[in-house]
């Protein structure tokens, strides 16, 4: 799962057209850091918005919960103690997404994907 997605963010760093001056292109992806205390993220919920095809990568620290999931994309992750959650993908498809924790259940982040 690791490597496909290593391999993804490879393939959009290659795909950025290049003029003749620019030899190397690097994509970063848009970073967006959620820390989950008593089952809620802290500062409220994040409502990130980005053009469709950047890399989004989502770090969830949180000591409670069960699943991370966002969905539309459908990726899941179980959280591990002391090990923030890594989520990161191209975002091809445009609309808005919600990230949950589950188990309890709350609302992260709102990723909208402008087209
Ligand atoms: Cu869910």
């Amino acid at each position: 799962m690791r490597k496909a997605l290593i391999m993804a963010t490879a393939l959009v760093a290659v795909a950025v057209p290049t003029s003749a001056a620019a030899q190397h292109v690097v994509v970063e992806p848009v970073v967006v850091q959620i820390t989950v205390v008593n089952g809620r993220p802290v500062g409220g919920i994040k409502r990130p918005s980005v053009k469709k095809g950047s890399t989004v990568r989502f770090v969830v620290r949180t000591t409670a919960g069960t699943e991370i999931h966002l969905h539309g994309y459908d990726i899941e992750k179980t959280p591990r103690k002391g090990v923030p959650t890594v989520i990161q993908f191209v975002a091809k498809v445009p609309g808005r997404f919600e990230l949950e924790l589950h188990q309890p259940d709350a609302l992260l982040a709102q990723l909208t994907v402008r087209p």
